[in-house]
């Protein structure tokens, strides 16, 4: 089923250059970029974004790491597309992290960890809606698609 799912490239991942090698990671596999942009993220947004984590003791290291630096919003769209995201992504605990994930290969930290992504069709719904204005979310074809998704695409 086609899904679309939410990325953060996070702000360390802005920082330490690797923003245009993570998004092209998904362009690769054949994920294919429907909503992006460059944010600077303010408390407001932080909060919405990890409201399910507000009671938690890492909630205000969250916060701060979120909004110090501007992060990449990416809307992504392909068939599974958020748990093919999610396992691109690898687990949130470092050491268990495979490596050829993001965080496997290139994170060695809970935070920072580079990236952020829905973990569900709800979360994506949801996060979508905070992350993008509808008109934001683009539905386009691609000559490529069906060399990428096969000739039914
Ligand atoms: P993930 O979906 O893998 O990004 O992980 P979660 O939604 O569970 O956590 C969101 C963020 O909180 C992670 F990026 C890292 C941080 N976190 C901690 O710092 N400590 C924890 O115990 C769990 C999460």
């Amino acid at each position: 089923m086609t899904e679309r799912t939410l990325v953060l490239v996070k702000p360390d991942a802005v920082q330490r250059q690797l923003a245009g090698r993570i998004i092209a990671r998904f362009e690769e596999r054949g994920l294919k970029i429907v909503g992006l942009k460059l944010v600077k993220v303010d408390r407001d947004l932080a909060e919405r974004h990890y409201a399910v984590h507000k009671s938690k003791p890492f909630f205000e290291g969250l916060v701060a790491f979120i909004t110090s630096s501007p992060l990449v919003a990416v809307a992504l769209e392909g068939p599974n597309a958020i748990r093919m995201v999610r396992a691109m992504v690898g687990a949130t605990k470092p050491a268990e992290a495979a490596p050829g994930t993001i965080r496997g290969d290139l994170a060695i930290e809970m935070i920072p960890n580079l990236i952020h992504a829905s973990d569900g069709p709800e979360t994506a719904a949801t996060e979508l809606a905070i992350w993008f204005q509808p008109h934001e979310l683009v539905s386009y074809q691609r000559e490529i698609d069906r060399w990428v998704m096969g000739p039914e695409s």
